[in-house]
């Protein structure tokens, strides 16, 4: 039976970023998931009969949440809704069966690299019809229903068996429990050569692969090791945990340090990588030889080509605006279009659909292609190892050409972690404030040739994102870009991002931290971080 059930707004269901995040205790305050819910279907229109795919990283509630979810949606008339076995599916798995499937939407339970567990972090997040996260439009009208919700619907019929394959019914839905791995490994292998990579394996290429006990793990294993000839055992943590064994499941520097240690030591193998909680992210470290995000973004879009999904060459290359300008230089050699989105995956949905670009990156250890409209972790990973199937280099061979051709962008990003909100945000308007005065002002012996508060134009639908992040750019290609985090669920967090380009190939081998020294120091006294938040030195460092 449907029930209509009484209830009353919360406060602060507005997505972020990436959807709403908040501790999963607030999620497990009686109605808080219902209303979120349906304050999503609520702000959709003629969905009656169609399909909704829902899925999560396997973190602490996801089966809770699933079951809510798919008596909700039943209830509000959706006639099909696909769930990934044991409520499981990555996040460019979901894009990959809602495109697949012509779904009219899906649902995505994670927080991604947030820590899970009881008293960790959860989130729900909604994708449209074309597969990547619901536009700045459709999360404002979630958010804007959320404030007036007087009631929601929802079946009481008993909790769905999400363990077994197959068909059941809640009221007149159709809940299909499908594999997660099986679409998503399909597509890959339309995409890169698997001939090749089996081919590289067999010929003694090793690798490893930290699952972070998320969500990556089964996918991994399915196709690193079962479809590809990869080593048993070349995926590590595959088994995704409620509570990701207790650790961030964030692939960088600071929490796959385990990974890339052993990549910079003797027992190194030819390729570490690693993925995030909902499997979108991912961390390609060669023997020796670490890529930052950035650069494996220009690496790709010049290399893809190499992989037979690609073979026609890319048509552009869109990056968030505090990733480096490394892509930006392959674009002009290419002779193609690069394009500069604010930071979040939803900005490059647009140039997807509209094929303006074919590969995007952010630096935060996320990259993607047309294939899906989410950043994908373990793509990249196929990306690369098509490449040096192909190229039959090491990682820091490939590396050290790249930048001998194009120059070399060094760049960190410094977080400062659970600031006070009050310290951050007039931390921001200081610099906001500003921005007329500083181009002209020489700061420790660099002078600031230009400063703004980004802010993009889609070309493609017209809409405006004002106040994406205040860059300011020095003298000689440097810059520092500061913005506050959408996905963050305690204080507020500050990341500055800092980056120079040097195009000399005899100076490309230097220390990152050392070589932007000078700026990390004006970063921090420009807008004085730590009398403002108190911090002398950040939390995390990538
Ligand atoms: C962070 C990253 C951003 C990424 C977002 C979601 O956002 O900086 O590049 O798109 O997380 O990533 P913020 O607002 O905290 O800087 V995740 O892997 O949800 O999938
Ligand atoms: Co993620």
């Amino acid at each position: 039976m449907i029930r209509t059930v009484a209830t009353t707004p919360f406060e602060g269901q507005k997505p972020g970023t990436s959807g709403l995040r908040k501790k999963v205790q607030v999620f497990q305050q009686p109605h808080y998931v219902e209303n979120f819910v349906q304050s999503t279907f609520d702000s959709l229109s003629d969905f009656e009969g169609e399909t909704l795919v829902v899925g999560g990283d396997g973190r602490y509630f996801n089966r809770e949440a699933i079951q809510k979810i798919i008596k909700i949606a039943a209830a509000n008339g959706f006639g099909r809704i696909m769930v990934g076995r044991g409520g499981i599916l990555s996040t460019p798995a979901t894009s990959c069966v809602i495109r697949k499937h012509g779904a009219f939407g899906g649902i995505i339970l994670s927080a991604s690299h947030n820590p899970g567990g009881e008293h960790g972090d959860f989130g729900i997040k909604y994708n449209i019809g074309a597969g990547g996260p619901a536009p700045e439009p459709v999360t404002d009208a979630i958010f804007e229903k959320s404030k007036t919700i007087r009631e929601y619907r929802i079946s009481d019929a008993p909790d769905v068996d999400i363990d077994t394959l197959g068909i059941t019914r809640v009221e007149d839905t159709v809940v299909d429990v499908v594999d997660p791995v099986e679409d998503y490994a399909e597509l890959m292998g339309t995409l890169f050569d698997f001939d090749a990579i089996r081919d590289l394996f067999a010929s003694g290429f090793t690798m490893r692969f930290d699952g972070m006990s998320a969500v990556t793990g089964p996918y991994a294993r399915a196709i690193l090791e079962e479809t590809l000839g990869a080593e048993p055992g070349t995926v590590v943590r595959g088994e995704p945990l409620e509570d990701f064994g207790g650790h961030h499941p964030d692939p960088n520097l600071v929490y796959a340090k385990e990974l890339y240690d052993l990549l910079m030591s003797e027992e190194a193998p030819d390729l570490g990588a690693a993925s995030d909680g909902d499997g979108d992210r991912n961390m390609i470290i060669g023997r020796g030889r670490f890529v930052t995000p950035s650069d494996s973004l220009a690496l790709i879009a010049a290399n893809a080509h190499l992989a037979p999904g690609y073979k026609a060459g890319i048509k552009g290359i869109a990056r968030s605006m505090p990733t480096s300008g490394a892509a930006d230089r392959v674009a002009e050699k290419l002779g193609i279009k690069s394009y500069e989105t604010p930071t979040g995956w939803k900005f490059f949905g647009n140039l997807l659909d509209a094929d303006l670009a074919t590969v995007c990156g952010e630096e935060s250890f996320g990259t993607g292609s047309n294939h899906v409209r989410e950043k994908d972790g373990l793509w990249a990973v196929l990306m690369w190892l098509n490449i040096l199937a192909v190229r039959r280099q090491g990682v820091a061979e490939i590396v050290a050409e790249h930048w001998a051709t194009y120059g070399r962008n060094y760049y960190t990003r410094h977080d400062y972690e659970e600031v006070d909100s009050t310290a951050a945000d007039a931390l921001m308007a200081d610099l906001r404030s500003r921005l007329d005065t500083l181009p002209g002002t020489v700061i420790n012996g660099l002078t600031v040739e230009a400063a703004d508060d980004f802010a993009y134009h889609d070309p493609v639908d017209g809409s405006v994102t004002t106040k994406q992040g205040v860059r300011v750019f020095f003298e000689g290609g440097s810059r520092v870009v500061y913005r506050l985090s959408g996905t963050g669920t305690a204080g507020a967090t500050l990341r500055v991002y800092i980056e120079r380009f040097v195009a000399d190939p005899a100076r490309h081998d230097l220390d990152t931290q050392d070589t932007l020294a000078d700026l990390i120091e004006i970063s921090r006294v420009l807008p004085d971080i730590a009398g403002r938040t108190g911090r002398t030195a950040p939390s995390v460092i990538t």
